[in-house]
């Protein structure tokens, strides 16, 4: 066979190969819910093709966490920004996660169960979303600067714990000194190095919006709720926020959302 037809045949064959990997799709009904208690469910299922492209197959998300926002919440935003549905499951931290505790692969939460295969470290997980449902970039150096923003939010969780957990306990001066290093001295440099990543572009990586944004979007109005005014020096990275907040899943998600106090 000449070269040129070893070519065309080689084309024809991936392209029919390419046709049969995984393709997602979104299909269902959220369901209603309904804060009864520590557990609050939303069920549903996702529809994937399989390899063979013959029929179709369901996978079941099913996300372990307190009845509380903290490292759960960004999964939550992750999955319905990506339109999925899941089990939206919410352990009473008294009562049921001591016994509970056993069962999780590191005895933490969240953890999201994959048709029954368990998935921990929440900023992996919201990874693995953003693969899993097209919420990723191509380019390698794009992703890392991704993954780089993903973990600079992230770090700034155990200081911003601290303080709700002070105010929880009505420990007001241990809050107010915890709120005055946090805000002069931790968050500065993370918002105006945030802000500066957004110069002249909508999302954190490439041109479209990924898991990143998400998940930096969900913790960052987190934050301006409870520090009013704290976007307002960082127009990019606030305008990025109000983006995700007024996605219209997002958006009523937050509506309809358990209240809780973090
Ligand atoms: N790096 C982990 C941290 C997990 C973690 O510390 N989870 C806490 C709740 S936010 C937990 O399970 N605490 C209960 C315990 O340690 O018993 C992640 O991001 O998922």
């Amino acid at each position: 066979m000449c070269w040129l037809a070893q070519i065309a045949l080689c084309i024809r064959v991936n392209s029919v190969r390419d046709s049969l990997l995984p393709t997602f799709i979104m299909e269902g009904r959220r369901g209603e819910g309904n804060v009864e208690g520590e557990v609050w469910k939303k069920e549903g299922q996702m529809k994937t093709w399989n390899k063979q492209g013959a029929g179709v197959r369901m996978v079941q998300y099913r996300l372990v966490y307190f009845n509380l926002r903290g490292r759960g919440e960004p999964v939550r935003w992750v999955l319905t920004a990506a339109d999925q549905q899941f089990e939206d499951v919410r352990y009473n931290k008294e009562t049921e996660w001591p016994f509970k505790k056993q069962e999780m692969p590191y005895g933490k939460v969240p953890v999201l169960y994959v048709d029954d295969k368990p998935l921990c470290q929440s900023v992996a997980i919201c990874r693995y979303l953003g693969h899993a449902h097209g919420m990723v970039v191509e380019d390698p150096w794009e992703i890392a600067l991704g993954d780089e923003v993903a973990d600079a939010v992230h770090d700034l969780l155990p200081l911003a714990a601290q303080i709700v957990y002070a105010k929880v306990a009505n420990d007001t001066e241990k809050a107010k000194m915890l709120a005055t290093e946090f805000y002069t001295s931790t968050l500065p440099p993370v918002m105006r190095e945030l802000d500066r990543r957004l110069e002249g572009k909508e999302w954190f990586c490439g041109k479209k919006m990924t898991w990143v944004d998400v998940f930096t979007a969900c913790y960052l109005s987190q934050l301006s709720a409870h520090h009013e005014g704290s976007l307002e020096a960082v127009p990019n990275l606030k305008a990025l926020v109000d983006k995700v907040v007024k996605l219209p899943q997002i958006e009523k998600w937050i509506k309809e959302r358990p209240d809780t106090p973090m």
